[in-house]
């Protein structure tokens, strides 16, 4: 995989570069890290300047991407589908990175490759280049790239525009979405990742019990709970369940995250359907490119490329909650 260095396109070892000495997965902190905000203040990082506008602003998103997904559930969630437009890229990497092609088109820019889009944010940009990305039409610039503050963005920002009045980080919840947001990043978002890329048995085994003592922990939760903070559903319901419809076809085989899958957790399980019957949902929802994705030819995890065929999934059986 490659990454842009100093405005470059430049080819470099996936693994090399992702884990650190012990063989433990490093995620890389995101580069542009500004804020919509709604009087154009600056928010906790970056620059001001970008206020919420009908048609201004636009994400450049992977539908395999879990990160990715959260912003496109957000969108949904608030009623944003009029006001921020979306192009995908292809969903899966070549050397150029995330790319576009006849069928996955850049309608905004008409670049051929996700790093044109960053280095005509920054002619001079070092870093890797991921999804989601928030552009801004106005400004031709890169509002951010880190999808925990786009999601939040696109909760507080953008009221006005929104055909709904429902806010998913309400003021009296913020401890606990904050609490559960930590747990579920560092042990199931970015956990499966680390036992997905660990290079050494140790680091896999702790991100594969730390995977699954969550998962168990949640599906506890789950059994007294309609959703993570009670009968509100919230920005950390968002943030698990890209993770959780992944599960079974992406993380369970290719990640080797399999001393359960997500069908054998009757809660969490029957949650997940629930979020995925959510009207707008199953359309941010892709199971057969997830599989395609994941399973892709690499190296160090499937050399030959062959995608299993299943497990059969269906998350639109009838949940029953509530
Ligand atoms: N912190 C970022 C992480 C995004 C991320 O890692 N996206 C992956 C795709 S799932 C990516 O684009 N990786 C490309 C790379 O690292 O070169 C976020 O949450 O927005």
């Amino acid at each position: 995989m490659g990454m842009l260095v100093d405005g470059r396109w430049t080819e470099e070892n996936e693994a090399k570069a992702k884990t650190d000495a012990s063989g433990t997965f490093r995620r890389a902190e995101s580069g542009f890290r500004n804020w919509v905000t709604r009087d154009g203040q600056p928010g906790p990082t970056g620059e001001g300047g970008f206020v919420p506008e009908n048609g201004r602003y636009h994400l450049y998103v992977a539908m395999n991407c879990p990160w990715a997904h959260r912003t496109l559930l957000m969108r949904t969630f608030k009623g944003l589908e009029n006001t921020i437009s979306v192009d995908k890229t292809v969903p899966g990497r070549s050397k150029q990175g995330w790319y576009f092609n006849d069928d996955y088109v850049d309608t905004v820019l008409g670049k051929s490759a996700l790093h044109e889009v960053y280095t005509e944010a920054d002619a001079n940009c070092t870093g890797r280049v991921t999804v989601p990305v928030l552009w801004d039409r106005a400004r031709e610039t890169i509002v951010s790239n880190e999808s925990a503050e786009i999601i939040r963005m696109m909760n507080d920002a953008f009221g006005s525009f929104s055909n709904t009045d429902r806010d998913l980080y309400p003021e009296d919840l913020h401890g606990e979405i904050d609490s559960w947001n930590d747990l579920i990043y560092r042990t199931v978002n970015n956990g499966v990742y680390r036992a997905g890329f660990s290079s050494s048995q140790q680091a896999y085994n702790e991100a594969v019990r730390g995977v699954f003592a969550t998962l168990d922990k949640l599906d506890a939760h789950l059994a007294e709970s309609r959703y993570l903070c009670g009968d509100r559903f919230t920005e950390a319901d968002v943030r698990l369940f890209p993770t959780m419809i992944r599960f079974d076809v992406a993380y369970y085989g290719a990640f080797k995250c399999n001393l359960r899958r997500l069908m054998d957790y009757e809660h969490l399980w029957a949650y997940t359907r629930e979020i995925y019957q959510m009207p707008g949902v199953a359309d941010t929802v892709d199971l057969e490119i997830y599989k395609r994705g994941y399973y892709s030819k690499s190296p160090q995890r499937n050399p030959l490329g062959i995608v299993p065929l299943g497990p059969d999934i269906d998350p639109g059986i009838p949940h029953g909650r509530g």
